[in-house]
């Protein structure tokens, strides 16, 4: 471990802390983001416990009395961002606790919550905290199955626009984003006056983009948008990362004594409601999960409003595995084609695999290499037992730091750090993966 690697980390932490929540990087994000502060809290963690459980607490702060909890939260203004809380229409709004977005991200929060205690050597002082906490968590996964799950019984949840599933511009997203009309108002772009256009989306993504916002500032609701699109489809991150989550909230009622075992059940209605409307639902997703598997050897994206598969073989496809939500021999498989993959490129694994139409090594969520992403993904191989395999990503991955710092991510052939510099979550993710 290099200690001037691991001081320059801990000072991108500390220099992005805005009292409470960390910002993904000065300027470009300078707002706090449901999944990155979710990640940057694990990193914390290796340095002050105390600052790692605020960083949650912080985006607990923002979630709404349905359980919604949004990518966005405005703690502060800043004229740095587009688009801001005036643009989501979210500012003065009585159900709205802090000015934020109207779309949610990969619902992680359960899982960072079940991190920090499961590691920490203070279980006894946290422990009232999570008892306090599960309700409001219980809330947020309830929320996503009564708002995304399309078809009962059918354990997937839709998303509802890019910018949700946390991989804005995949090419995976190309086709669906096709039946999106542009937004028709005027306005302009903040990110490509801070970083060069050809690592960002187009300005065509971000019409498309924009008018989403438009009909939920509007009045649709997120089940309409769900239902009816213009975009609804089945991620894998959203769906891995849920199922997952869910695992450890269950993880999280276990140890509070929560569970409600047949004898409690009486005693506390809503929690009955709630642990079963969630195992029920994780039930389903084990189960019908494998009706997005691809012959060729991984699972696929899905177009919910044209109900047709979307079979860009992208980085998302791969986090069954960390969710465990792979069969054995479909692990096999997965880890061939990551192998792979990883042969593609000079530094991987990357966001979309080179051999796919509209890979571009350096745009965004095009081909580049994102840290978290690449230890998520390590952590589902070891969970099947292939070690080697994780291990490569993991050396590959990490070079980029010793090569160029801590950037938002990395062109997957050159290697060179692209989109904004001193970023939390690759710092944090830094931190945690040279620990184990
Ligand atoms: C990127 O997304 C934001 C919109 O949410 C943007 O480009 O303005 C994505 O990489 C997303 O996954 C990430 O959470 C966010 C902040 O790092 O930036």
């Amino acid at each position: 471990m290099s200690e001037q690697l691991k001081q320059q980390a801990i000072k991108i932490l500390q220099d992005n802390d805005r009292g409470g929540y960390t910002v993904p990087t000065a300027k470009l994000y300078p707002f706090q983001w449901y999944w990155d502060s979710v990640i940057t809290a694990l990193g914390w963690q290796t340095l002050d416990e105390e600052r790692a459980w605020e960083e949650l607490d912080y985006i607990m702060k923002g979630q709404w009395s349905d359980g919604f909890i949004p990518h966005i939260i405005f703690h502060q203004q800043s004229d740095d961002y587009f688009p801001g809380p005036d643009f989501w229409g979210s500012l003065g709004v009585d159900d709205i606790p802090i000015p934020s977005s109207r779309i949610s991200q990969p619902p992680i929060i359960a899982l960072g919550y079940w991190r920090l205690y499961e590691s920490s050597p203070n279980k006894e002082k946290y422990l009232p905290k999570l008892q306090e906490l599960l309700p409001k968590l219980y809330q947020h996964y309830v929320w996503w199955i009564e708002n995304r799950q399309l078809n009962a019984a059918s354990g997937l949840l839709a998303s509802i626009h890019p910018w949700e599933t946390g991989m804005d511009n995949s090419p995976v997203w190309d086709a669906p984003l096709q039946q999106v009309p542009a937004y028709q108002g005027g306005y302009k772009r903040k990110d490509t006056g801070l970083v060069d256009a050809s690592e960002r989306p187009t300005n065509e993504q971000y019409d498309k983009y924009l008018h989403i916002v438009e009909l939920l500032k509007s009045g649709s609701s997120n089940k309409d948008l769900a239902q009816q699109g213009p975009f609804s489809v089945y991620d894998l991150c959203i769906i891995s990362l849920f199922h997952a989550s869910c695992q450890d909230l269950l993880k999280i009622a276990e140890v509070t004594g929560m569970t409600l075992d047949e004898e409690q059940v009486s005693s506390d209605a809503s929690y009955t409601s709630y642990i079963s409307t969630i195992k029920d639902f994780m039930q389903q997703t084990e189960e019908n999960i494998h009706k997005l598997w691809n012959d060729k050897g991984y699972f696929q994206t899905w177009d919910c409003l044209s109900d047709s598969p979307l079979p860009h073989k992208i980085s998302a496809c791969f986090l069954p595995l960390y969710a465990g939500l792979a069969t054995e021999e479909q692990a096999a498989k997965m880890n061939d084609l990551i192998t792979k993959g990883l042969a593609d490129v000079n530094f991987g694994i990357p966001s979309t695999f080179a051999d796919e139409e509209g890979y571009e090594s350096n745009r965004y969520w095009r081909g580049p290499v994102w840290f978290h992403i690449n230890w998520l993904i390590a952590q589902g191989l070891i969970r099947y037992g292939f070690i080697n395999t994780a291990e490569k990503i993991k050396q590959s991955t990490m070079q980029l730091a010793d090569k160029d710092g801590f950037w938002e991510y990395y062109d997957s052939q050159t290697g060179k750090g692209c989109g904004g510099g001193s970023f939390s979550w690759t710092a944090a993710t830094w931190l945690v993966w040279q620990k184990i």
